[in-house]
């Protein structure tokens, strides 16, 4: 996988360059204090960097035990490293790499269930952390709650305590665990994409709780009542690509070690949360982050104006044949078309934070998304639409349609989207449409099978629940949005962008 010369040695505990190390200390088993799901790259070049930063200005119970869904290939090359990788962070000026060194463990969930749940359950986790990805939460687009249909689900509702296949079912089962138990307080912190991502973790945790057989539910509810968890809502901000050759290469070339699992990172980052910790928590603060009674109106500011823009981009790129962000936002039609949804359709919808000043943040987003040195793929954002546009778009649309108003560049994204994921029949979307992954895939092909034209295709869709069941009330954003599609598909997307500007 490595294109470093083979004679370059590993990354370990023994060849980390001291100068790289994030903190002083060489953490054990002992000191877990956090089990986090999901071993994504987002989680390396955020939670665990604001971590290390904690743990650079006070010692303490903080390390990280990482836990992977699936995929064997990152737990496996950390635990060849002694759970040490790079962090690269990129951007026009150069690159610079640090070693975060916080991890006390790796697991693969589906590998090794019995190991997560007791980590899980352990009187000594006092946070359970999450980026598992707005799929990764099991819920409903329609109504939002759990899916009660979904798969995992039913298995861990009835399923056995030791190895569930969902989140959800792996934390409440844990959390039942703690409350016939030890009973010790805990955190569950998710540092998703979800607007509320807190609250929407509880009311999930509360659902699945609550559809537990009677006689399984009661201890937990109670426990659960008592406020022995809580879940702050948070703010998480870092543009995190997948990780290629040409990171691994330059790591080897910077620090003259090779590290098969170095992370890309922008230089920006934030984090902001709700002080609510159940059994304490790492002094984040160190490295940046922001504790505030009322993390919404950041987040609303991150999720409609960056990731809601960013989707944009990601589809009108895809389909013009970009294979990364920046490429998309240096064609001058895309850049118009992020500004006009981006101040006209999403600032409108959201209360700018005191302390944020607008301008600076939306000249910077510009700046992020035009770093080319990053290279992030438009295919990386536009993968799992279903489940982020459900986030993204909307509350926003319902804003303007309630007051009479169009949302041209909303409907524009989500029609962007559809000719991505299921382009009609003779419109070729192009390889970076075609590598999307999305759950609903096959579901929106079929529906796009059954319609005539982008109207009946669109209404369709929206009629299925994909954005919630609020949007079909109002069946002239169907309309408009499958105008754009047939546009698409007729004359281009340039010139769907073009009516979009000038409607
Ligand atoms: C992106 C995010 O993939 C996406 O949907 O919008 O991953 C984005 O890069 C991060 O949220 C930035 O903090």
């Amino acid at each position: 996988m490595s294109t470093a010369p083979a004679r370059t040695a590993r990354l370990s505990a023994a060849t980390t360059p001291a100068g790289a190390l994030l903190h002083p200390r060489t953490l054990t088993p002992a000191d877990t204090g956090i089990v986090h799901l999901g071993l994504g790259n987002f989680h390396r070049a955020h939670q665990a960097v604001y971590t290390a930063a904690a743990l650079a200005r006070e010692d303490g119970p903080w390390g990280i035990l990482g836990v992977a869904g699936r995929a064997t290939g990152v737990a496996d090359a950390l635990r060849a490293q002694d759970l040490r990788y790079t962090v690269a962070e990129v951007s026009p000026d150069g690159l610079r790499c640090t070693v975060p060194a916080v991890h006390t463990g790796v697991l693969v969930a589906a590998r090794e269930p019995e190991q997560v749940q007791r980590a899980l359950t352990a009187a000594d986790t006092r946070v359970i952390s999450l980026t598992i990805t707005e799929n990764g939460y099991t819920y409903s687009p329609r109504t939002g709650g759990l899916d009660l249909d979904h798969p995992g689900i039913q298995a861990d509702l009835r399923g056995n305590r030791t190895a569930p296949q969902t989140t959800l079912g792996r934390i409440v089962r844990a959390l039942q665990e703690r409350a016939a138990t030890h009973g010790a307080p805990l955190t569950v912190l998710s540092c998703d994409n979800l607007v509320g991502n807190g609250n929407h973790t509880r009311r999930l945790v509360e659902e699945f709780t609550a559809h537990l057989p009677t006689g399984e539910r009661e201890e937990l509810s109670a426990w659960l009542a008592a406020g022995n968890v809580t879940f702050p809502n948070t703010m998480v901000d870092r543009i995190v690509p997948a990780t290629t050759d040409a990171e691994r290469t330059a790591v080897a070339e910077a620090l003259g070690v090779r590290d098969e699992v170095p992370v890309p990172a922008e230089p920006f980052t934030m984090w902001v949360l709700e002080d609510r910790f159940a059994a304490s928590r790492p002094a984040w603060e160190a490295g940046g982050a922001l504790f505030t009674d009322d993390v919404e109106p950041y987040e609303l500011l991150k999720v409609r104006l960056l990731n809601g823009t960013h989707s944009l981009i990601a589809y009108l790129g895809a389909l013009t044949g970009c294979d990364t962000i920046p490429q998309s936002t240096a064609q001058p039609f895309v850049t118009d078309a992020a500004r006009a949804v981006l101040l006209g359709e999403y600032l409108p919808s959201l209360t700018v934070p005191d302390d944020i000043d607008l301008d600076a943040y939306v000249d910077r987003l510009f700046t992020r998304w035009s770093n080319s040195a990053l290279g992030h793929r438009t295919r990386q954002v536009g993968s799992d639409g279903s489940a982020k546009l459900r986030q993204r778009i909307p509350d926003p649309a319902l804003l303007h349609l309630r007051a009479g108003r169009m949302p041209h560049h909303l409907a524009l994204t989500v029609a962007a989207y559809l000719c991505c994921l299921a382009p009609s029949p003779g419109f070729d979307p192009g390889e970076h449409a075609a590598a999307m992954t999305d759950p609903a895939r096959d579901r929106l092909t079929a529906l796009r099978a059954r319609t005539a034209d982008g109207p009946a295709f669109a209404t369709a869709v929206l009629d299925d629940g994909l954005l919630g069941d609020a949007l079909p009330e109002h069946p002239e954003f169907a309309l408009r949005t499958g105008e754009f599609i047939d546009l698409i598909h007729t004359r281009g997307t340039r010139a769907a962008a073009a009516e979009a500007a000038g409607s």
